[in-house]
């Protein structure tokens, strides 16, 4: 078992919390049987991420990858306790146990497919679609594309690669975003990450969107949970007729859900129902329409196909959430979005605001805004151990240890403090 910490270029986008770093934190993890079949995956990153992933070694080496049942209960008596019961405030999931299964699953269903000859995807219980779509991810941003340690070369188109660079503060540069990622990548459905700005000028930029890219263009907006049941009702009456859905809004369920009562709108979240726990509640209080998966935080694939069951029984729907993240990810979120008959949407991706790769081959390629399910072996991807090292290079370098969006905002704007609800 070997674990891999790397840090990835990323660019200052800003969010409900503050700005990102100059390095996402991603861990590679490699399994690799007696046989020398080797499995991989990608999880977020940080020191106790990865300092619970060494823990957990002494339970995963040696076991079998077929008996995932076996070793789910293995590593849970192993955190029994050690888990906060919340995930926190912050809109991504640090909590160590689902972080752990996720890496630990994923690498075992890539050597289980290799060993059997069959995509992921196959032993999900097969393909219900060859393509997966994705949406544009559009960032409120400062000027810049991300750290530099060696990084020079940005595989991206020139009109891409100088919207990344470019600030992007007002409705006009989100648009030109918007524009230059859909040309490079073929997107259709546009998201723009809100709760940064005055609410009024979020909404501007959701109504210039919708000028500049038609009524047949899917929008979504989301605050990250910083605007208050008020306010997001406010907000989202005179957003009603443009979205394709409404996204975490405000915070928690009770307020999701008074928020949802109010308009009557599909709303989403990544933030208030976001493990099985949080689904009885859900039911009862009506805090959502659309749940977005993740296998990271949902404990891995399988986990995400038990959600899709879940979310059809109670008339949920399903999309999915992402993070910055390299191919490894991607690639294994094409195989779940391909073996889940209910996912209604495009999935979420960082994707194109990253540069990097650490799977043979470069950057995986979208066409039309879309990727093909793999049919090789596995996840279908192998590991570029040089470009690995490089970029473990980079995480030792950069002196990143977790993710801190207040930290790093702080560095801009010295008087910058984390707000539950801003607006
Ligand atoms: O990358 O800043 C970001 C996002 O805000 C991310 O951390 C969220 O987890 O993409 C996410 C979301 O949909 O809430
Ligand atoms: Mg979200």
């Amino acid at each position: 078992m070997s674990i891999t910490p790397i840090a990835v270029t990323d660019p200052p986008l800003r969010n409900a919390v503050g700005l990102h770093a100059p390095f996402a934190l991603r861990t590679i993890i490699e399994l690799v049987t007696e046989d020398k079949v080797s499995g991989v995956s990608e999880i977020p990153g940080n020191v106790d991420i990865n300092a619970a992933l060494e823990d957990a070694r002494e339970v995963i080496v040696g076991a079998d990858p077929f008996q995932l049942n076996g070793l789910k209960l293995a590593l849970d008596d192993r955190f029994a306790g050690s888990e906060p019961d919340q995930r926190g405030d912050n809109p991504w999931d640090e909590r160590r146990l689902v972080h752990v299964f996720s890496a630990i699953e994923v690498a075992c269903l890539d050597i289980a497919g290799k060993i059997t000859g069959r995509p992921v995807v196959d032993l999900l219980g097969g393909m219900v679609r060859e393509r997966v779509p994705f949406a544009a991810y559009l960032f409120y941003k400062f000027e810049g594309a991300g750290g530099e340690l060696g990084f020079k070369t940005d595989p991206h188109a020139a009109a891409w690669a100088a919207a990344r660079q470019a600030e992007a503060l007002d409705p006009e540069s989100i648009v030109a975003q918007a524009r230059a990622m859909c040309e490079e990548f073929g997107f259709v459905p546009l998201k723009l990450k809100a709760g940064v700005l005055e609410p009024q000028i979020e909404v501007d930029t959701m109504f210039a969107l919708r000028e500049a890219f038609g009524p047949h263009v899917p929008l979504r907006i989301d605050p990250n949970g910083v605007w208050s049941v008020e306010t997001s009702i406010e907000y989202g009456r005179k957003m009603k007729d443009i979205l394709e859905y409404y996204e975490d809004p405000t915070r928690g369920q009770e307020a999701m859900a008074r928020v949802r009562k109010a308009l009557g709108i599909p709303m989403a979240t990544n933030m208030c129902t976001t493990s099985f726990d949080d689904i009885p509640r859900s039911i009862r209080l009506g805090s959502e329409d659309i749940i977005l998966s993740d296998h990271h935080f949902w404990g891995g694939l399988r986990a995400s196909v038990e959600l899709g069951r879940i979310c059809q029984t109670f008339g949920r729907r399903l999309s999915m959430h992402s993070n910055s993240h390299v191919g490894i990810s991607l690639m294994a979120m094409v195989h779940m979005a391909a073996a889940i008959p209910n996912i209604a949407y495009a999935l979420d991706t960082h994707y194109p605001w990253q540069c990097e790769e650490v799977i043979a081959g470069g950057r995986v390629e979208f066409e039309e805004g879309t990727i093909r399910v793999p049919r090789e072996p596995g996840l279908g991807v192998e590991l570029d151990r040089e470009a690995l090292a490089k970029l473990h290079d980079n995480f030792l370098k950069c002196g990143i240890t977790h993710r801190d969006d207040v930290g790093e905002m702080k560095k801009v704007h010295p008087d910058w403090e984390f707000k539950p609800i801003r607006w």
